[in-house]
């Protein structure tokens, strides 16, 4: 991919510049509106902030693909060429609900294959970012590539909706664990894997602008990102997920095989 350096100079600035708004408008009533059901919501913001994104990526790279949570992007069917995979805001409700644990997220794809990850944590001011081949960095200070622990040294994060979904999995997997936790961004919860504070992350159904970033960062700290069932991920589809180190990542999938719950 060419003009890599600008490429990541310039989606740093967007994203500052966006998360600068995004603060802005909690002094400002939000207009929210509900997607598939009460829990799925959008507001005024999400769709300003990917509007912007849009614009600034026709205005330096016009002619490239851009596929966006809030569908101002383009109808992707397929990830030929140069991809931007954007959320505008990951983790809505919290957003609305908490004014925290909320993140921006921005990927850029080739051909399919993952080059640039951005997850901007706004309110712990936690810039995640990953090249592909050049490791994973929060601010300006290089993630280590991650320790292989087993399951039962670590934290693990889940998506309420797999909570809901499948009954008994968090008390499984709270046992075989050091316990869980929920926060309810994937992009944040995919950081903390990725940096080490999660030893795994499990969500039901998530969406291609949900797993594009985190999945850059993840792999380069040497996390298996993958389907539910380990199948590889599709990123034209909702996706059941799960991001763990290698041991972890097997430890989870047997788990989640054997039913034991
Ligand atoms: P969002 O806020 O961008 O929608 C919450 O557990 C995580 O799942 C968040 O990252 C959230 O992203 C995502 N999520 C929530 N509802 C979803 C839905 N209906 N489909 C896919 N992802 C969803
Ligand atoms: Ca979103």
């Amino acid at each position: 991919m060419n003009q890599v350096i600008e490429r990541d100079q310039l989606i740093k600035k967007w994203i500052y510049a966006a998360a600068a708004i995004i603060k802005e408008s909690f002094n400002d009533k939000l207009d929210i509106e509900r997607k598939s059901n009460r829990n799925d919501l959008v507001t005024n913001m999400d769709k300003t902030i990917e509007k912007q994104f849009i614009e600034k990526i026709h205005q330096f790279f016009p002619g490239e693909h851009i596929l966006g949570e809030e569908g101002f992007g383009d109808d992707i069917n397929h990830l030929d060429g140069v991809v931007w995979i954007i959320d505008p805001i990951d983790g809505t409700l919290n957003f609305i609900k908490q004014q925290s644990d909320f993140a921006i997220m921005i990927a850029i794809y080739e051909n399919g294959k993952g080059q640039l990850g951005y997850i901007y944590d706004v309110m712990q001011d936690k810039l995640y970012s990953a090249q592909v081949g050049k490791g994973a960095y929060c601010n300006d200070v290089l993630l280590p590539i991650i320790e292989d622990k087993p399951l039962k040294e670590g934290l693990v994060a889940i998506s309420s909706a797999l909570m809901s979904k499948e009954e008994g999995l968090a008390r499984t997997v709270g046992r075989a664990s050091s316990g869980v936790r929920l926060i309810g961004s994937a992009g944040i919860e995919t950081a903390h894997v990725a940096s080490g504070r999660l030893i795994g992350y499990l969500a039901a159904y998530l969406a291609p602008w949900d797993i594009a970033a985190g999945k850059v960062i993840a792999e380069e700290v040497g996390l298996v990102y993958t389907k539910l069932n380990g199948e590889k991920i599709d990123l034209l589809q909702k996706n059941p997920t799960l991001v763990a180190p290698p041991t972890a990542h097997k430890e989870i999938s047997a788990l989640l095989k054997t039913g034991k719950k």
